[in-house]
């Protein structure tokens, strides 16, 4: 396994209620590095970015702060396409989740300049695919997957130097169950293939998981965009925009072990994470446990 590095992206300038931007430090509270590095993995902390503030505005023509949730996407995408050059795994703790369209533009860019086939799982309560028309919100962080696939706004669909950045059978989506009206529109009309709670719930975190990892072996470059509030409410209080009705903790930790089992993982956004709603770093502590199964710690002895 490769390099791992930890970079921080202190924002959350994509989501109306605030707090994103310290997960960067909860985590590294909650020892997300020697968590890793117990594990033999090599783990560097690159430390955190920098971006502009919070101007705390509402929206405009349907988009909360979109001056710097672009700024903030340039940065976390030179941050990320260095790294895969580099030869290091991404490991970008945001934020709120807009910036997984940096992320994964950069990711993107980078297969295809090395002719690596790329998948993308989406791990989230929500599909994160509205528009400025269809949004109930304005916020950002609900628009990462509409703008990765070519629809919103031409300073971030663009930003991996090809638009759209992903096609639709590139990425799929675990957990969702919270979509809005218009927004389930979109997906139907992007194409992008959904692993809702119900499908968890009528064949089992383990069936799914073998459907959504279908044919990623050792060769495919595996990105995962980990957005905290896809855990069970109750479990994960520390979220912005938590729903219930999520993934159990033996749940999540299937999900993370069998990611670990493809050996496919070369990059990785952690998002979402609230320390401002957290209860004694709990949710934070737990991101790090299921990260480390992410990683390959194994609750079995094999
Ligand atoms: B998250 C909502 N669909 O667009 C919207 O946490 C919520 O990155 C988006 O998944 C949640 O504002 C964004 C109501
Ligand atoms: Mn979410
Ligand atoms: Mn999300
Ligand atoms: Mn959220």
């Amino acid at each position: 396994m490769n390099r791992i590095r930890m970079m921080g992206a202190p924002t959350d300038v994509g989501a109306s209620r605030r707090g994103a931007s310290m997960a960067p430090a909860a985590l590294r509270v909650a020892e997300l590095q020697r968590g890793l590095q117990q594990h033999g993995l090599d783990v560097i902390d690159g430390g955190d970015l920098a971006g502009p503030a919070n101007p705390q505005q509402p929206p405009v023509q349907g988009l909360r702060h979109l001056e710097q949730v672009v700024q903030w996407n340039q940065t976390v995408h030179e941050a990320v396409a260095q790294c895969l050059a580099d030869g290091e795994l991404p490991l970008l703790m945001g934020g709120d989740h807009a910036l997984a369209v940096g992320s994964i533009a950069a990711v993107a860019a980078h297969c295809r300049s090395q002719g690596k086939e790329l998948r993308v799982l989406w791990l989230d309560a929500h599909a994160d695919a509205n528009t400025s028309q269809s949004t109930p919100t304005g916020n950002i962080h609900g628009m990462p997957v509409a703008c990765l696939l070519g629809v919103g706004p031409a300073a971030l669909t663009a930003i991996g130097g090809q638009t759209p950045a992903l096609q639709p059978q590139q990425i799929c989506q675990v957990g969702i169950r919270s979509v809005d009206r218009e927004e389930k529109r979109h997906l139907r009309e992007l194409g992008v293939r959904v692993f809702d709670m119900r499908h968890i719930d009528e064949y089992g975190m383990r069936q799914t998981m073998e459907e959504a990892l279908a044919g990623v072996g050792p060769q495919t470059h595996l990105h995962v965009s980990f957005d905290v509030d896809f855990l069970d409410a109750a479990l994960a209080p520390g979220v912005g925009t938590a729903v219930p009705g999520g993934p159990t903790y033996r749940e999540a930790q299937l999900c993370m072990e069998m990611i670990a089992d493809t050996g496919a993982l070369a990059s990785l956004d952690v998002m979402e994470l609230n320390p401002a709603c957290d209860v004694r770093n709990q949710t934070a502590e737990l991101v790090v446990d299921l990260v480390e199964s992410l990683f390959g710690k194994s609750t079995l002895i094999r």
